[in-house]
């Protein structure tokens, strides 16, 4: 069994980092501030990103930097933590300064429902934290083997439900936050004081912290927009008959990542082990990440995900271990009932009565476009107009949260104006790429520069089959390796990357996000792709059934056997 009690020699070199690093402070104050190159150590690299940053290159032009003798033209991506998502307008306009002075004049809204920074050079860093700290958020936890961006069901204003799951990811996330002043003095400037013993410095982390990332979502059904089924810890909320919150059943195992080639990793749905009461919630989950602290596998990396944890031990004697921790036992899960994991878009009301706009965002990615599209200054003009809140979704969207009666024309005209949604047909708004090239390191193809383009071929496939892209919301997903940050292995149509313009193809995850996708195709391009859609589409519009979702009808067709474990096999 891997532990933390076993000698650090025998753990992966990342544990001794930890260790070695006093609280993750290490050598990265001399290195942010040394102006000789705009990189960082391997070891600080790993550092940054318990503080929510990673050092990454232009892929583009390290050959030609390369031969012109220079270093990479390294910089920073920075991501928030912002448990449940929202910012006042107040906040997004600060973030939309910070993207336009530090980064690279460009936002980018994550499937976990933050803001992401491309490009901030090193030079800038401390000064681009600081601009985030200056309206009350950070990027303390964001990344690292800590507990991540605890994420929800978009916008508190809905419901009650809603807005007590928000505030529930809001005290999960100060719970599980790291203690260390780290942060405080490398970014912010803050004197170190004299350290007590551990327990003090970190009581749930320790000098290790945990084995691996660690993530958790809270979902209000019917929309099960977090896919709470694809991470380490969900929560599903339960109301009663009269519509009050009863609690919340808890799910344990899921993850996405993969690596090709090695069956030994693969993406996996969470269980559901247990119902508890609201006020229990933040134990419950502080517990699981405790008995994952401990048993989780140190050595090997690629095996450290409460998943792989789960799948060793078994769900029983994980539940168990949790329980013994807790002092009590979870109460039976009680039923639920998802509809869809796609976002709620355009215009509806909360239970108050007050208005809220969905707002599909391509990707996620806020910039001003040659197509006309002006999704940065457009979102600008409403942040500087709107009296609510924005909501950023876990599908890369955001919602214009708690819009007044008499304030929806002047929204709606500014939606307009900017030509915020041109063109959103059904399809593309239930369509999610992760970041890839340029920015991203692991990047083995294209993803968000080409899923919009590779729509309109969809859509130009599926109206040649006699369906209608403008009100068929099939979930399509990309991403340009099997990391999986745009959660394909739940899609109902899935692309992983495997090289420059060819990819797996996964088909039969369902529009709940509560089904595991079945590899179908292997590394195949653009044009085998679309010839193997092409068939697919003609027969779903001739043979499917009333309602029948693709993911469903691909199934039911036996075009891929339904994945019915939890488990993931790629034969
Ligand atoms: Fe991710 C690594 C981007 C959500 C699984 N992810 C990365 C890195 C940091 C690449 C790296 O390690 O060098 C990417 C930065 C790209 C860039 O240039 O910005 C990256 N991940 C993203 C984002 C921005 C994708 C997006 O388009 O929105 C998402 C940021 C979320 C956030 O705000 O915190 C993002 N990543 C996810 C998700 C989805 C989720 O959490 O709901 C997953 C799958 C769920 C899971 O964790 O199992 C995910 N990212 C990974 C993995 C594989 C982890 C694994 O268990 O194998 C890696 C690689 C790793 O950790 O070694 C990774
Ligand atoms: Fe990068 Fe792969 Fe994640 Fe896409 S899925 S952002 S390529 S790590």
């Amino acid at each position: 069994m891997n532990d933390i009690s076993r000698p650090l020699e025998e753990l992966s070199a990342n544990e001794r980092l930890k260790v070695e690093s006093d609280y993750l402070r290490g050598d990265l104050d001399a290195e942010i501030s040394d102006p000789v190159t705009g990189g960082i150590s391997e070891g600080s690299l790993q550092l940054t990103k318990f503080h929510g940053m990673y050092l990454q290159d232009d892929r583009e032009l390290r050959s030609e930097r390369r031969r012109q003798k220079l270093e990479p033209l390294y910089s920073f991506m920075v991501r928030v933590r912002l448990p449940g998502g929202v910012v006042t307008p107040g906040q997004w306009l600060k973030m939309d300064d910070l993207g336009r002075t530090y980064a690279n004049g460009t936002l980018r809204l994550t499937t976990r429902q933050t803001f992401q920074f491309h490009g901030v050079l090193k030079r800038d860093i401390r000064e681009h934290i600081r601009g985030i700290n200056a309206v009350a958020l950070d990027t303390i936890a964001a990344c690292g083997d800590v507990n991540r961006n605890v994420i929800a069901s978009a916008n508190p204003r809905r419901s009650a439900v809603h807005r007590r799951t928000y505030e529930l990811a809001h005290e999960i996330s100060a719970r599980l936050l790291p203690r260390t002043r780290a942060y405080h003095e490398i970014f912010l400037g803050e004197e170190r004081v004299a350290g007590g013993p551990d327990e003090e410095c970190e009581p749930l982390y320790g000098r290790q912290y945990l084995p691996r990332k660690f993530k958790i979502a809270l979902a209000v059904p019917p929309e099960n927009d977090v896919d709470v089924f694809a991470h380490d810890i969900g929560f599903i909320a339960i109301t009663g008959d009269d519509g009050a919150l009863a609690g919340y059943n808890v799910t344990i195992g899921g993850g996405m990542g993969m690596t090709h080639g090695e069956p030994a990793t693969y993406p996996r749905l969470g269980d559901v082990i247990g119902f508890c009461a609201p006020d229990q919630v933040v134990d419950v989950a502080e517990k699981i990440m405790l008995v994952q602290r401990d048993h989780g596998d140190r050595a090997d990396r690629k095996h450290a995900r409460l998943k792989y944890t789960v799948d060793d031990h078994g769900v029983d004697w994980f539940r168990g271990e949790m329980e013994r921790r807790l002092g009590h036992e979870l109460k039976p899960p009680r039923a639920y009932h998802f509809e869809a994991n796609t976002d709620r878009l355009g215009w509806y009301q909360g239970d108050e009565g007050d208005w809220h706009y969905g707002l599909f965002v391509q990707n996620g990615r806020v910039a001003d476009f040659g197509d006309g599209r002006r999704i940065m200054s457009g979102l600008r003009a409403i942040a500087e107009a709107h009296q609510g809140d924005i909501a950023i979704t876990t599908n890369q969207n955001i919602v214009i949260a708690g819009v007044a009666e008499a304030e929806r024309e002047r929204i709606q005209a500014l939606i307009d104006e900017y030509g915020l949604e041109r063109d959103a047909s059904a399809l593309r708004a239930a369509s999610m790429a992760c970041v890839a090239f340029p920015t991203c390191g692991l990047a083995m193809a294209e993803s968000e520069r080409y899923l919009p383009a590779f729509v309109d071929r969809l859509e130009d496939l599926m109206r040649d089959a006699g369906l209608d892209p403008e009100y068929e919301p099939i979930v399509v997903r990309m991403t340009g390796c099997p990391n999986g940050c745009a959660r394909p292995y739940i899609a109902e149509i899935g692309f992983v990357g495997k090289a420059l313009g060819r990819y797996n193809l996964y088909l039969g995850g369902n529009p709940t996000g509560s089904r595991l996708a079945k590899l179908y195709r292997e590394n195949i391009d653009e044009a085998t792709i679309l010839a193997e859609l092409r068939a697919l589409f003609h027969r779903y519009a001739a043979e499917r059934e009333a309602d029948e979702a693709f993911g469903e009808f691909v199934v039911r067709a036996e075009v891929v056997p339904e994945v019915t474990a939890g488990r993931h096999f790629h034969d």
